[in-house]
């Protein structure tokens, strides 16, 4: 990818999508093509040939996803199976017509099953059940890694697939019915603090580990890898350190100095047991993440601490 390369973020708006577009910026890139989803509604299959056909990207970052936490993905699995199917089929079968040099699409480590050995290898894919909260989102994302492997398999497509954990970040969703786990504690401790509520809810046991990628890393490694790795083989971007959802809001509750109580809502579910990365494969390649937990937590709280 050279500077003048025409580049597509599919999904610019989203968290991932602005990190990367954020990344490509200070990188120097000057030719980054990008259109809100109002302008251009990568579900309709006419309206993504013809953007191709104008615009000819050279690279494609597929960021673009209908995304949410737990219970989201449980409602709504319509729409999850729905959304994502429509816009990898769109993006990837134009990225394909139109001779796209090279294509990244990120999928999810719910793409693995439910009790897969953990650390998760890329290997484990497709080797047992899924969790039941995100089966349609992790459908959806399982057809876009097969999209990418079969369209360079029939067609030479450098095509490639990578499969970030959890991520956190500017431009997380702070929708407290749709967001994720990371984004909703913060908030939920920030109001009680201001409330001086004497508790704070939050769901399931805490049992459950998840690890946490903040979105600045993932966005270096997704430019890392539209670099350095050339296969159809998928590769998970991680920390490789998980948490407990217990130890995670402890970590929440004292960065926001909330002296309330914690209340554990065990009507709500737990989701997968596990979900920890293994991120051998990145790293043997030359890609580590830099931001730790504790530096992340620190700089979402500095700046979402007077948001609520
Ligand atoms: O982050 P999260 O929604 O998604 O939930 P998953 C992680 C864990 O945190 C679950 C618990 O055990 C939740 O029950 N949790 C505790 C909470 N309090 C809260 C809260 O207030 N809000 C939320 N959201 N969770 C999603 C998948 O799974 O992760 C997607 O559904 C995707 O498909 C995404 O893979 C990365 O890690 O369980």
């Amino acid at each position: 990818m050279n500077s003048d390369c025409k580049i597509f973020i599919a999904g610019h708006k989203g968290m991932v999508g602005s990190a990367i577009h954020r990344k490509l910026l200070k990188e120097g890139y000057k030719n980054i093509v990008v259109l809100s989803s109002s302008a251009l509604d990568l579900r309709n299959q006419q309206a993504v040939a013809d953007f191709f056909a104008k615009e000819k990207p050279q690279y494609v970052f597929l960021a673009a996803a209908k995304v949410g936490g737990i219970q989201a993905n449980n409602n709504y699995k319509a729409e999850f199976l729905y959304d994502n199917l429509m816009i990898e089929a769109n993006v990837i079968h134009q990225s394909y017509v139109h001779k796209v040099k090279k294509l990244l699409f990120l999928g999810s480590s719910c793409i693995y099953p439910k009790y897969a050995q953990q650390p998760l290898k890329e290997a484990s894919l497709l080797t047992g059940l899924l969790e039941p909260t995100n089966d349609a989102y992790a459908i959806a994302k399982i057809a876009g890694i097969k999209l990418c492997q079969s369209y360079r398999e029939q067609y030479g497509c450098n095509f490639i697939s990578a499969m970030p954990t959890n991520m956190y970040g500017p431009n997380d969703n702070y929708d407290l019915a749709h967001s994720h786990v990371l984004p909703a504690l913060l908030k939920k401790f920030l109001i009680a603090k201001k409330n001086n509520a004497p508790f704070v809810e939050i769901w399931g046991t805490g049992k459950p580990k998840r690890e946490f990628l903040h979105v600045d890393d993932m966005a270096e490694a997704s430019v890392f890898l539209m670099k350095h790795y050339d296969n159809s083989a998928i590769i998970n971007i991680g920390t490789g350190r998980d948490i407990s959802i217990t130890d995670l809001a402890s970590k929440i509750k004292e960065i926001v100095h909330f002296e309330g109580d914690i209340q554990w809502d065990t009507n709500k579910p737990d989701g997968t047991p596990r979900k920890l990365m293994d991120v051998s494969k990145i790293h043997q390649l030359g890609w580590q993440h830099s931001i730790s937990l504790d530096q992340g937590l620190k700089m979402v709280y500095e700046e979402m601490k007077d948001c609520f």
